[in-house]
C-alpha cells in the first residue's frame, strides 16, 4: 500500500500541489512553447522551436510529477492532460527511440553531439523517469514503452563506448536504475554503471569541452539565423517572452571561476573517477544527481568502495560546504559549490533543484546505511532549502535562494529555465515514500509527517503517525500488527531536539506496558554511548546545523493491536552560530525552532534595519499566529534597543511581494 499523507502541514501543501501547482505548470509549458515543440517535432504543426536545448526535460518532469500526483489525487482533468501529452510524445519520438526536439527540428541528421553541454542524455533521462513514474502510478505501459524504446536506443549507442561517451548533466543514470528496477532488464543497470564509472577518465576533457562549446555556439547562431528568417516570413508569430529571472548577487570573478571550474571538469564532476570524488564540487544539481545515482548503484551491487566515497563527500558537504538552510551552491556563476566555509548568505545560490537532488541522495543513503543523519538532513532540507522554492499559492517559485536578500528576488510564475517547479511537484507528490522503510522484522520511521501505511514484516502492520510538526513537538505513533509480533521499531531522534538525547520519549500509555520503564526501550546504542558519541561529534559544522547528532532509538518489543508510542519533541528556540572559519558571520546567529530555520523579513519588521539590528536573544519567544501566512508559529522578540521583532519560517519569505530578508542576524 502506498503511504497516505493524512492531515496537517504537508497534507495542505500536497493539496495545493495537486489542485493548483501542476495545472499552473502545464499552462506555463504551453504558453512558453515547450509543448508546442513536440507538436512541431511530430509534424503536427509548423512553427519555430522555443526554449533552451533542454526544454523537453521540463515537460517530461511535469509528466513525472503529474503521474505521482495522480496516485493520490486521481482526477479526470489530470488524466486527460497526461494522456494527451503521452500520445504527443509517442508521435514525436523517432521509431528508433530517439527523442530530442532541439535536434529533430533544427538539426535532423544530428544526434549525441556535444554531450557535455546540450543535455541529450539528461532529457532522455527525464523521459524515462516519466515513463517509470507513470507506470508506477497507473500500471499502464504506454509511457513505459516509450521510455524503454529510448533506453534501448541509449544502450545500443553507448554501452561499451569510450570515456568521452558520458553525459554532462547527470540524470540518465538515475533514470536507467529506476527503469531497471521496474523491468529487471540488466543492460539498463550496466549502462548506468558505465556512465558512472567512466566519469573523470578522459584526459582530454578540457579540449573536448572547448570543441563542444564552439560547436554549441555555431549551432545556436544557425538557429538565430533561422529564427530571423522565420519571423520575417511569419510576422504573426509572437515569440514567448518571460520577465527577467531573479538577480543573484555575484562574488568577484564569478564568471572566470565558472570557466576554470568547467575546464577542470569539476563543474560536471568529470575531474576525477567517482571513488576519488570525496569533496563536493561543481554545479550543485549535477553533483546531487550523480551522488544519488551512485548511492542507488551501491544499493544494487553492494560495492562498499562506492559507499566509502559517498560517506566522505557527504561529510565534506555537510560540515564545510552547506548553508544552515541545507542549501548547496554558493557560487552563482557556476550554480555550484565554492571552497570550504565559503558560504556568503547574499551570494547563496542554493538552487531549489539542488536541495531536492540532495534529498533524493539522502533518501538513498538512509536506505543504504540505516543511519539517522541522512533522514535528518532530508527533513532539514525539505522544510527549508526545498520548501522555500514554492510559494503558498503553488503558482509562484524561487529558483535561487539567498539567505540574505537586500531586494531583487521575488517569486515568479515561471522562469526561462523552469526546472524547479515540476521538480518540487514530483517530490511533494512522492513525500509518503520517504517516511517509512522496513526489512525482515524491523520498521524505520524516518519522518514525522501525519500519514498511514501498511508494512509487511512477515505479517501486515498498520502504522499511523499523527504529527503536530513543524509547529508543535507532539507525535503519536500507532502500531497495529495483524497479530502480536516482536518488531524492532527504529525511531529517528532529530538533531534539532537536543533534549531528546535524554528523555527521548514521553511516558507511553500505561495500557501498553506493564510498567513504564526504560528497559522496554532498548536503544540502538546505550545512553552512555550516545552521550559519548555526542561529545565526539564535530559539534560545529560550517552552518551550525549538524545532522550527525541525530540517531535511531530502537523500541524492540512484542507489539499488539492498539499499541501507541508518544513523543513530545523539544521545540525550544535554538540560536545557532556558524563555525568561526565561515567569513562574514562574526557575531551573527540564526534562529531555529524544531526543523525550521527562521528569518527576519521586512514585511513584518517595517521599522527595523534587519541587517544591522542587534537582537536580544533572551527576549525570543514563539507564538502561533493563525492570521499570518496561512497560520504559522512566529518567533517574537526585540532588539537590544527594545524594537519589536518578528521572525517567520525562512521557507515562507517572499510570499507577500518584493521584500528584504535575512536569516543571519546580529547578536
Ligand atoms: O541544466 C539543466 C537544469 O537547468 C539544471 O539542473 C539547473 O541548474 C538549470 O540550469
Ligand atoms: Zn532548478
Amino acid at each position: 500500500m502506498k503511504t497516505k499523507i493524512t492531515s496537517g502541514f504537508w497534507h495542505d501543501r500536497l493539496e495545493v500541489n495537486a489542485q493548483r501547482a501542476i495545472f499552473h505548470q502545464w499552462e506555463q509549458l504551453e504558453k512558453s512553447g515547450c509543448i508546442e515543440n513536440f507538436r512541431i517535432a511530430a509534424g503536427d504543426v509548423d512553427g519555430f522551436r522555443e526554449g533552451w536545448f533542454f526544454a523537453d526535460s521540463d515537460a517530461y518532469k511535469w509528466l513525472d510529477a503529474a503521474s505521482r500526483i495522480y496516485t493520490s489525487f486521481p482526477t479526470p482533468e489530470l488524466a486527460i492532460v497526461m494522456d494527451e501529452f503521452i500520445m504527443l510524445v509517442e508521435r514525436a519520438q523517432r521509431p528508433d527511440g530517439y527523442l530530442f526536439t532541439y535536434n529533430q527540428i533544427h538539426f535532423p541528421n544530428d544526434r549525441w553531439k556535444n554531450l557535455q553541454i546540450e543535455h541529450e542524455l539528461y532529457c532522455h533521462g527525464h523521459l524515462i523517469e516519466a515513463g517509470v513514474s507513470h507506470y508506477e502510478a497507473t500500471a499502464r505501459t504506454d509511457m513505459l514503452a516509450i521510455a524503454r524504446c529510448a533506453a534501448d536506443r541509449i544502450v545500443e549507442d553507448f554501452l561499451g563506448k569510450g570515456t568521452d561517451h558520458t553525459p554532462g548533466h547527470e540524470e540518465i543514470e538515475i533514470a536507467l536504475l529506476r527503469l531497471c528496477k521496474v523491468t529487471d532488464h540488466q543492460p539498463y543497470l550496466e549502462m548506468a554503471r558505465q556512465f558512472i564509472e567512466q566519469r573523470g577518465h578522459n584526459p582530454l576533457f578540457a579540449l573536448s569541452l572547448i570543441r563542444q562549446n564552439s560547436s554549441v555556439g555555431q549551432r545556436r547562431n544557425f538557429i538565430k539565423q533561422k529564427k530571423q528568417e522565420y519571423l520575417s516570413a511569419h510576422p504573426e508569430f509572437k515569440p514567448f517572452h518571460l520577465p527577467p529571472d531573479n538577480a543573484s548577487k555575484q562574488p568577484r570573478y564569478s564568471r572566470l571561476r565558472w570557466q576554470v571550474n568547467a575546464l577542470s571538469g569539476k563543474y560536471f564532476q568529470q575531474h576525477a573517477p567517482i571513488r576519488k570524488q570525496t569533496v563536493p564540487v561543481g554545479h550543485s544539481v549535477r553533483f546531487a544527481y550523480l551522488e544519488t545515482a551512485v548511492a542507488m548503484l551501491a544499493r544494487e551491487n553492494g560495492d562498499q568502495t562506492l559507499v566509502h566515497a559517498l560517506e566522505q563527500v557527504w561529510e565534506s558537504m555537510v560540515t564545510r560546504r552547506m548553508y544552515v538552510t541545507g542549501g548547496i551552491g554558493s557560487v552563482p556563476g557556476s550554480e555550484g559549490f565554492g571552497n570550504d566555509y565559503e558560504l556568503d548568505p547574499e551570494y547563496a545560490y542554493a538552487e531549489t533543484c539542488a536541495a531536492l537532488g540532495s534529498m533524493f541522495w539522502n533518501w538513498e543513503m538512509a536506505q543504504l546505511t540505516s543511519e539517522a543523519k541522512y533522514s535528518d538532513l532530508f527533513e532539514w532540507q525539505l522544510y527549508n532549502a526545498a520548501a522555500v522554492g514554492m510559494g503558498l499559492d503553488g503558482t509562484s517559485y524561487l529558483y535561487n535562494n539567498p539567505l540574505t536578500c537586500r531586494g531583487g528576488v521575488t517569486r515568479k510564475q515561471w522562469y526561462s529555465v523552469p526546472c524547479c517547479p515540476s521538480n518540487l511537484s514530483r517530490t511533494w507528490a512522492d513525500l509518503g515514500k520517504y517516511i517509512y522503510s522496513s526489512n525482515q522484522n524491523e520498521i524505520f520511521i524516518h519522518q514525522y509527517i501525519s500519514s498511514e501505511t501498511v508494512i509487511d514484516v512477515g505479517i501486515p502492520v498498520n502504522i499511523k503517525v499523527e504529527s503536530e510538526l513543524p509547529w508543535n513537538g507532539r507525535v503519536v505513533i500507532h502500531v497495529d500488527p495483524f497479530e502480536k509480533k516482536k518488531i524492532k521499531l527504529h525511531l529517528r531522534i532529530p538533531s534539532w531536539s537536543p533534549k531528546s538525547m535524554v528523555n527521548m520519549y514521553a511516558p507511553v500509555e500505561e495500557k501498553m506496558l506493564e510498567n513504564n520503564t526504560e528497559e522496554h526501550f532498548s536503544h540502538s546504542v546505550s545512553m552512555a554511548e550516545i552521550h559519548n558519541s555526542f561529545e565526539q561529534l564535530p559539534k560545529l559544522t560550517a552552518s551550525g546545523y549538524n545532522p550527525q547528532i541525530s540517531w535511531f532509538a530502537c523500541v524492540d518489543r512484542t507489539w499488539s493491536t492498539g499499541d501507541a508510542l508518544e513523543f513530545d519533541f523539544d521545540m525550544s528556540i535554538q540560536v545557532r552560530r556558524t563555525y568561526p572559519k565561515v567569513k562574514g558571520h562574526k557575531g551573527k546567529v540564526t534562529v531555529t525552532r524544531g526543523p525550521l530555520v527562521y528569518c527576519l523579513e521586512s514585511v513584518d519588521n517595517p521599522d527595523v534595519d534587519i541587517f544591522n539590528a542587534v537582537i536580544d536573544t533572551k527576549s525570543l519567544d514563539s507564538a502561533f499566529d493563525a492570521r499570518l501566512l496561512g497560520g504559522v508559529v512566529k518567533i517574537i522578540g526585540q532588539t537590544k534597543t527594545g524594537q519589536p521583532l518578528t521572525f517567520i519560517p525562512y521557507h515562507l519569505w517572499g510570499n507577500r511581494g518584493e521584500s528584504t530578508m535575512t536569516v543571519w542576524v546580529n547578536k
